[in-house]
């Protein structure tokens, strides 16, 4: 890991893996190679034995890769970090590396839809275990653990219910039975949450969302704190494949750059839109882990530094209404994916959660009316009426989308 005289988040993030260059460009170069001649013979074969450190081939290893997988592991607090292909990328690389035929991983029944689907059909083709459970019940995760459990899987908040689970509780658990915890922890990003703080062993994040920040890039990573993982994953992924590109990497590089700042406003912006629509009469019940509603919400107090950009609701109307409202927002854009300057708004049981299967999003209480928005960083008030025009009227039918493609 790199070292750093300023360890504050927001000094972090301006800073880390940005390095020092000869002549002192002040951004890192993108280096848009896919491979990197050797001085002669002699280096390249001892480049490849390991007795040398240096870049060989891309997939192995990228000076602008690096400079982003810096930055991340500085702001988790981790050893080293590995730069995905996706998020996804990043989460099946990561149980890949952990896990191995006869293993067993319990999860958190609220993820990700294709996290779900990973964990729960995919992984037991390969005669890996799972069960998913609802992990913000701490003594429901204790009994779903067996003598082959190897890994603990936590999304906290979970996608897209924001059910909050007791990291720290959690990884204690875990830990006394041997097993590994990997944490997601895409919905708050290292500037409102550090897993490793309470124990957890691995860190991963779709770098989609509020860590690139502007709804351009596809990626993942996988944050580690000891050198043994980081060498195995290396090799790992480095075997799957799954890289991110230099030039991707440059960008969320410096999306961070604005992450303290970008974070904090969509804290207040969401905070404002989750009690707009708590008061609203055609709302039924709203989920912001900062609302005092929260079921979670001391737990969330204790672990987070701040609630997050994302706010579930669902109206009285159930599903017909909220699909009305979805198709009447303006400012806001009807999409997937989260964590951009710019509102989004979703249906997670047709959409991102789709993929799930009823009865799974049934045991996560993804109910078919639930509607999910991604606040953004614009004016508040400007997202506010936007959403308040689209619950009262719910006619209007020209979308901000709509007008921007026309
Ligand atoms: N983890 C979480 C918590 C996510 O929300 C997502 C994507 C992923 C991992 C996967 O990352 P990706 O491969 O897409 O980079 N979540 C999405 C969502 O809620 N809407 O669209 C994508």
């Amino acid at each position: 890991m790199e070292h750093h005289d300023f360890d504050s988040p927001e000094t972090l993030a301006v800073h880390a893996g940005v390095g020092k260059y000869e002549r002192l460009p002040v951004v890192p170069p993108i280096y848009q190679t896919s491979t990197f001649a050797f001085a002669d013979a002699d280096e390249g074969a001892a480049l490849f034995a390991g007795r040398q450190q240096g870049y060989i081939y891309s997939r192995m290893g990228n000076p602008t890769v690096q400079a982003l997988e810096n930055a991340v592991a500085a702001l988790e607090g981790g050893l080293g970090a590995l730069a995905c292909a996706s998020g996804m990328a990043a989460i099946h690389t990561a149980l890949m590396a952990m896990l191995k035929q006869g293993d067993h991983v319990v999860c958190s029944d609220a993820v990700y839809g294709p996290t779900c689907s990973l964990i729960e059909t995919l992984l037991s083709r390969y005669g890996i275990e799972a069960t998913l459970v609802d992990t913000s019940d701490t003594q429901a995760v204790a009994a779903a653990l067996r003598p082959n459990t190897k890994v603990v899987y936590i999304e906290t908040p979970g996608n897209p219910t924001l059910v909050i689970s007791d990291l720290g509780a959690i990884c204690r658990l875990a830990h006394a039975h041997g097993a590994l915890v990997i944490v997601d922890n895409t919905f708050m990003s290292p500037i409102l949450q550090q897993p490793f703080r309470w124990g957890a062993d691995i860190v991963v994040h779709s770098l989609t969302k509020f860590l690139n920040g502007h709804a351009d890039v596809v990626g993942g990573i996988i944050v580690v704190k000891s050198q043994e993982q980081y060498a195995h994953l290396r090799k790992v992924l480095n075997h799957f494949g799954g890289v991110l590109p230099p030039f991707e990497s440059f960008l969320v590089h410096r999306g961070i750059k604005t992450l303290a700042l970008r974070m904090r406003r969509h804290c207040e912006n969401a905070q404002r839109v989750a009690e707009y629509l708590e008061q609203h009469p055609a709302v039924a019940w709203v989920r912001y882990p900062g609302l005092k509603s929260h079921p979670q919400y001391d737990v969330g107090e204790k672990q987070m530094l701040g609630p997050g950009g994302i706010v579930s609701f669902e109206l009285h109307g159930g599903l017909e209404a909220g699909r009305k409202m979805m198709n009447a927002v303006r400012l806001c854009a009807l999409a997937v994916s989260l964590g951009g300057v710019e509102s989004l708004i979703q249906h997670p049981a047709s959409m991102t959660h789709a993929s799930m299967g009823p009865e799974a999003r049934l045991r996560a209480h993804i109910t078919d009316g639930l509607v999910r928005i991604s606040v953004g960083i614009e004016n508040v008030d400007d997202i506010i009426a936007d959403l308040d025009q689209a619950l009262t009227t719910g006619t209007a039918v020209t979308t901000y989308n709509a007008g921007v493609h026309a």
